[in-house]
């Protein structure tokens, strides 16, 4: 399979220039001025376009079961939507239920991932402790290219990780190589004032953003951050979504702590009148947590964008339809959690981020992608347009616009957070391992076709020390 991707500008996170792709057997084989296309290539005509690394959504849910139901976008259709954006590779998460086996739960989400289309690999979250869990890591690390693993501080009685599993998480991962990612709210704090508000009479969506101010995010960011510090492991907060939060991760970065912010596209642009809106569907369809905040946050959060101390986009890509969020009819804490935005991820970004003049092209790459390749260590393999690299490349064209809607939009969902929104700027061609799944609108993709992305650790900590002790070893006692 040859593909040239013929007359484009070549776009990377670290330099611009014209330049033609040329595509063999998934991989980038060349990239140069006026290349010449093989007999039988297939040839996409990027003239007056940018070719850019695929798009690395680090933050996706597809197929989740949680709070009482499955979310509506599996991985076939997510990885699809995904690539209709320009997005072609999910780091989606492996949740095992507390008490349940990890390595069961990896088996499980590994298989539900075969169906995808596009590449993923999946964080695994730590929701519970004992022998067997921390065995059950050293063998994800060792054997199952996981380097990443998740602690939600949330969702009290469910999933929430106490400060006991942190601390033998973090330690472990450590030992191991690993990066550990956090979803910071105070679990205790949103059961309590989840409690109050209730019982305050307030039993719609608008509840939900009281029950979680920034205060709660802001607390549980420095405390993992601070956890973190003193265990000495890296650190990467999830949809970072409020000034508080972003502080915490500020403060850590400017005393040298090795600790990175993802921010969501939604958490980017959308606000939290959207609780507000008497129609219960509407409100209930923007019910995610943390929630969308005031507009004063996200200003914030563009210049944690801005200046580096956030290093990556995500979409937190979770789906319930109205007929799913509606369990929370008569008590906001029963509607289920999450929202959408695989397929706009990108888009969005690059409409109110370069296209305003918040970002340029190369930040538009390191955010969407390479950042995200490199901190999660499958760059340059992932996140760059360059010789070697796999053949994951969006065609992006800059005078193209849309209106987004969930009539039109591939995602498995009956809501679009961003609906009406018009963009300029958006994927013509997407190619996945060489092949173009996405064209002028049309998806060619093939159920499958995806593979599971192995990530290696990173040094390990106590591999390290031990290089490091045997360098320094004490030679016999000098007098
Ligand atoms: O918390 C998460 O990241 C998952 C459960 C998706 N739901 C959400 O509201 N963010
Ligand atoms: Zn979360
Ligand atoms: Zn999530």
């Amino acid at each position: 399979m040859t593909l040239l991707i013929k007359g484009g500008t070549v776009v990377n996170a670290d330099q611009t220039v014209r330049a033609d792709v040329l595509c063999q057997d998934g991989r980038i084989v060349q990239v140069g001025p006026d290349l010449e296309a093989p007999s039988g290539a297939e040839v996409v005509d990027a003239d007056g376009q940018f070719v850019m690394p695929g798009g690395i959504d680090p933050h996706t849910h597809m197929q989740l079961p949680f709070m009482g139901t499955v979310t509506s976008e599996d991985f076939y259709s997510g990885t699809a939507a995904a690539a209709a954006g320009g997005t072609t590779m999910i780091i989606d998460f492996v949740i095992p239920d507390p008490q349940q086996n990890v390595m069961e739960a990896y088996r499980q989400w590994r298989e539900w991932a075969e169906k995808s289309v596009a590449d993923y690999s999946f964080h695994v979250a730590i929701t519970w402790w004992d022998d067997t869990v921390e065995a059950d890591m050293v063998s994800l690390v060792k054997d199952h290219g996981v380097n990443s693993f998740k602690h939600f501080m949330a969702y009290k009685g469910a999933i929430m990780a106490d400060d006991e599993i942190l601390v033998n998480s973090f330690s472990t991962a450590l030992r191991l190589g690993a990066i550990c990612t956090v979803h910071a709210e105070n679990g205790e704090l949103v059961y309590r004032l989840q409690q109050q508000i209730f019982d305050a009479g307030i039993t719609g969506p608008e509840g939900h953003p009281l029950s979680r101010p920034p205060q709660v995010e802001g607390e549980a960011a420095n405390r993992a951050i601070r956890i973190a510090e003193v265990l000495g492991v890296p650190l990467y907060v999830v949809h970072t979504s409020c000034r508080q939060a972003l502080e915490a991760i500020v403060r850590a970065r400017n005393e040298g702590q090795r600790v990175f912010g993802e921010v969501l596209a939604g958490h980017l642009l959308v606000d939290d009148s959207v609780y507000r809106d008497p129609d219960f569907d509407t409100a209930a369809a923007y019910v995610m947590s943390p929630p969308f905040r005031s507009k004063d946050h996200q200003e914030a959060l563009w210049h944690g964008l801005q200046s580096g101390n956030l290093q990556t986009t995500a979409t937190d890509h979770c789906c319930f339809c109205a007929d799913q969020k509606a369990m929370g009819k008569n008590d906001f804490r029963g509607i289920p959690n999450g929202t959408a935005g695989v397929e706009n991820r990108m888009e969005v970004l690059w409409h109110h981020g370069v296209g305003t003049g918040r970002l340029t092209m190369n930040e538009f790459v390191a955010v969407t992608s390479t950042n995200a390749a490199q901190i999660f260590n499958v760059y340059p393999r992932k996140g760059a347009v360059a010789p070697g690299a796999d053949a994951d490349i969006v065609v992006w064209d800059p005078d193209a616009s849309k209106t987004i809607s969930a009539k039109t939009h591939h995602q498995q969902v009956d809501f679009n957070i961003f609906e009406g929104m018009t963009v300029k700027g958006c994927a013509s061609h997407t190619v996945s391992a060489g092949k173009v799944v996405y064209r002028d609108g049309q998806l060619q993709v093939e159920r499958g076709a995806g593979q599971y992305v192995d990530r290696p650790p990173f040094a390990s900590f106590y591999e390290a020390l031990k290089a490091q002790a045997a360098h320094n070893k004490p030679t016999a006692v000098e007098r």
